[in-house]
């Protein structure tokens, strides 16, 4: 096709002719002159189509076209200071590829329910889009960072024998005649392979059958996972806040525009440097007694408690040493206080939340074993975990990164199910 170009690189082309593939964004007509908003996936431009200088025919094709309308288009590159790109088209040519349907989505305000059913449709308009390139940057900014320190990618499976973050939301699955279970955390294979390659991380879809209905669960949600052999808490902590500050700083800076049209604040944003302030849960409850929000030692927090204390810190807040009676059978208690666990949770401001979670984990094979048994878990699924424990046991931390969470922070998003490209939550498998 003669000179292929993307609306994107158009800036780069003033003065040629180019050809461009895409949808019919919108379209006005006055008098002798057609004008042509195309989308193709890497921006919009508008098309100016002068009655003179077309072929015959040209105007009753455009005539004809209709919102996502599928075209090919061949015009002239021009400089325009006034439209947004800095570039328009003087059309030359116009090919019809298909006349689309009276497209369910239009300019009018429709609701949620209504977007969320038509999702295979809602990924064209700007705002998922936008926000779906800012997840692109970041999962790149993940992978950047992890591959330039050191880290070996490990890919864990998706069908597992067992729990690793309990049994009340396992989605089980029946495999050749056994029960399976879709995973819930990488966590427990990343952990066999840090004692291989000493720093690994895991990243994939994970999966938990959350009953409620909250703005902050999805049923499947990526996570991230980095494991490092020899770390303890403090060092886990270390490598989270550096790694937030790159991820969430490479996004800023690369993804200025989608922010712009996400109408996000960023000022809160760009504090999140390292080092973060570090609190313990006991710490934390008294800080919430102060703030008058009710609690009580040894409940895990919820999104109220979660708001009210991240608003005390002007970046994201590390709380660690959780009771460890509401952790997970494989956190290591606090040798000075073996009611807590050495656990962390990173919260985001702006009533974002958890993002993160993790710790340091029980590296004592006959502590384990012992811990299965107060969770209930059957030794005989996790014996290949126990071995970890009884060949060159060392010290271990790491932690989880939910990608959505992250993304509804950075983007400012009421609801973690925009930060997904097809969401599943309770009520919704489709599309
Ligand atoms: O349950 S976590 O707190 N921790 C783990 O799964 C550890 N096994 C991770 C590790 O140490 N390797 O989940 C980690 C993060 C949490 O902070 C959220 O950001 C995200 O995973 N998360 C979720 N995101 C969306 N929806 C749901 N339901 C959800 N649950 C956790």
């Amino acid at each position: 096709m003669e000179n292929l170009a993307s609306i994107r690189n158009l800036k780069s082309c003033v003065g040629q002719t180019v050809t461009l593939r895409g949808w019919v964004y919108n379209k006005r007509s006055s008098g002798k002159i057609r004008f042509l908003l195309l989308r193709d996936g890497s921006g919009i431009v508008q098309i100016v189509f002068v009655k003179n200088n077309v072929p015959e025919g040209t105007f009753e094709a455009l005539d004809l076209l209709t919102q996502e309308s599928s075209v090919i288009v061949t015009g002239k590159v021009r400089e325009d200071a006034r439209a947004k790109g800095g570039v328009e088209l003087d059309g030359l040519k116009v090919e019809t590829l298909q006349i689309a349907q009276e497209y369910p989505i239009g300019p009018k305000e429709h609701g949620p329910d209504f977007l969320l059913s038509n999702r295979h449709l809602w990924l064209r308009s700007t705002r998922p889009h936008a926000i779906l390139q800012i997840r692109s940057r970041f999962v790149k900014a993940v992978r950047d960072f992890f591959d330039g320190d050191g880290f070996t990618l490990v890919d864990t499976p998706i069908f597992t024998p067992a729990a690793c973050e309990g049994t009340t939301n396992l989605f089980e699955t029946d495999y050749f005649g056994e029960k399976a279970y879709l995973s819930q955390s990488g966590q427990l294979y990343a952990e066999a392979a840090s004692k291989a390659f000493g720093k690994v991380y895991c990243f994939g879809p994970t999966f938990r059958a959350e009953k409620s209905k909250t703005r902050r669960h999805l049923t499947e949600f990526w996570m991230i996972e980095p494991e490092v052999a020899f770390n303890d808490l403090e060092d886990n902590m270390k490598l989270a806040e550096r790694f937030l500050e790159y991820t969430i700083q490479t996004v800023l800076k690369d993804c200025a525009e989608q922010l712009a049209l996400l109408e996000r604040d960023t000022t809160k944003l760009q504090n999140v440097r390292a080092p973060f302030p570090r609190i313990s849960y006991n710490e934390a409850i008294d800080l919430l007694k102060q703030k008058g929000v009710p609690t009580e030692w040894g409940n895990d927090f919820g999104s109220p408690e979660e708001t009210a204390l991240a608003e005390h810190f002007d970046r994201p807040v590390f709380v660690h040493r959780f009771p460890a009676k509401i952790k997970a059978f494989y956190m290591k208690p606090d040798p000075t206080d073996p009611s807590l666990a050495l656990g962390v949770d990173c919260l985001a401001p702006e009533g974002y939340g958890e993002i993160i979670g993790g710790g340091q984990r029980e590296e004592s094979y006959e502590a384990l074993l012992q811990r299965l048994h107060e969770h209930g878990l059957a030794e005989a699924n996790f014996d290949w975990y126990l071995d970890l424990r009884k060949y060159g046991s060392v010290p271990s931390a790491g932690f989880g990164l939910g990608v959505e969470r992250t993304v509804a922070w950075i983007c400012g998003l009421d609801h973690l199910r925009e930060a997904a490209a097809f969401p599943r939550m309770i009520h919704r498998i489709k599309p």
